[in-house]
């Protein structure tokens, strides 16, 4: 099992595949993270509803015929758990690359016809109940509706052309391609236009991160992923028979990613890897060629460049930079 689930981490509420599985573009369903916060909530297809109101036009209480018959979408995105909300620094790296299929949220907000007064969107999840002994009414999220113009934002039913499963938020789940996994609420069944911010617990409590600007600390919601670079192969601790060496992974981030480096040499100097170019909001695969001096243990790190210019921090943050450990024989 331990050679599976990444730091044997196997829970009834949390899966995380080591990162050596993840050579795949498209990860296969069966290697994709699986995480909740609350209890597994129990909906029926043939009755569940999304009731879609506030600041609209229109109110409207969609079936799942319903949202089949509207325009179909599919977006390949990438999908990152941002870590654990009372541990935001620590790096989980629990990330997958997968195909959603859906409708297009601005779509079902076009037919609600949302009022210029609104400014968030709030996503309900049916789940609720103890979170670390805090009483959680419902798994609520929000979102700018400033994201939603151009933005490929989707109520997903389909995940790699399977239909939603139980585990993963089915019948329909909120997917935000550039946002942290925590945004795409699963098991949804309620929006609502709102001109503030969620009071949520996982809105304006937890997902936030304490940023210094100017020396003052502010708080930044946990919305838009960092630029981020993971090698999955070699793993951690491999042992390498000597000769010339492929390190291949993948980088992502909000914005695409324009350059990845590597270093061989715990940090001292880097070197671009092979970068391949983004589509839709998929992750990006990056190669690099090594041919070790010696035998021997070698630190590799790899970091990753988005085009707007951000890197990736060396500590503290949950985007720090990779680094595994391998020997050379
Ligand atoms: N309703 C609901 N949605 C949720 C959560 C949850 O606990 N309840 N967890 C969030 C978090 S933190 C993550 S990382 C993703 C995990 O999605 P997955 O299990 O399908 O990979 O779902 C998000 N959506
Ligand atoms: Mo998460």
């Amino acid at each position: 099992m331990s050679a599976y689930w990444s730091t044997g981490v196997d829970l009834p509420n949390l899966q995380q595949p080591a990162l050596a599985r993840l050579t795949d573009f498209v990860t296969p369903l069966a290697h994709v993270f699986f995480l909740r916060h609350m209890a597994m909530p129990e909906i029926d297809r043939a009755t569940w509803r999304l009731a879609v109101g506030g600041l609209v036009q229109y109110e409207l209480s969609l079936s799942l015929a319903d949202l089949e018959a509207m325009p179909q979408t599919e977006v390949c995105a990438v999908h990152e758990c941002a870590g654990h909300p009372l541990h935001p620094t620590v790096p989980v790296r629990r990330v997958a690359n997968v195909v959603w299929r859906g409708v297009r949220l601005s779509e079902v907000l076009k037919q609600a016809c949302v009022s210029p007064a609104a400014r968030f969107v709030w996503s309900y999840g049916a789940d609720g109940g103890d979170y670390h002994g805090i009483d959680i009414p419902a798994y609520v999220k929000d979102m700018p509706v400033s994201e939603l113009h151009g933005g490929e934002a989707m109520l997903a039913t389909h995940m790699n052309s399977e239909p939603l499963s139980d585990k993963h938020g089915g019948p329909v789940r909120l997917v935000v391609p550039g946002f942290y996994g925590t945004n795409s609420t699963k098991w949804l069944v309620r929006l609502a236009l709102s001109d503030t911010r969620s009071p949520g617990y996982f809105t304006t409590v937890m997902y936030n991160d304490r940023v210094v600007k100017d020396g003052i600390e502010q708080l930044s919601p946990v919305w838009r992923v960092a630029p981020h670079a993971v090698m999955v192969q070699p793993s951690e601790h491999a042992r390498l028979t000597s000769g010339s060496q492929k390190i291949v992974g993948w980088a992502w981030g909000a914005d695409a990613i324009t350059r990845v480096e590597v270093s061989t040499d715990e940090g001292t100097r880097w070197a671009d890897a092979q970068l391949d170019a983004r589509n839709d909001h998929a992750w990006q695969r990056f190669e690099f060629e090594w041919s070790p001096p010696s035998s021997g243990t070698y630190q590799l790190r790899c970091r990753a460049f988005d085009s707007t210019g951000l890197g990736q921090p060396e500590h503290g943050v949950r985007n720090a930079v990779f680094s595994i450990s391998v020997t050379v024989e």
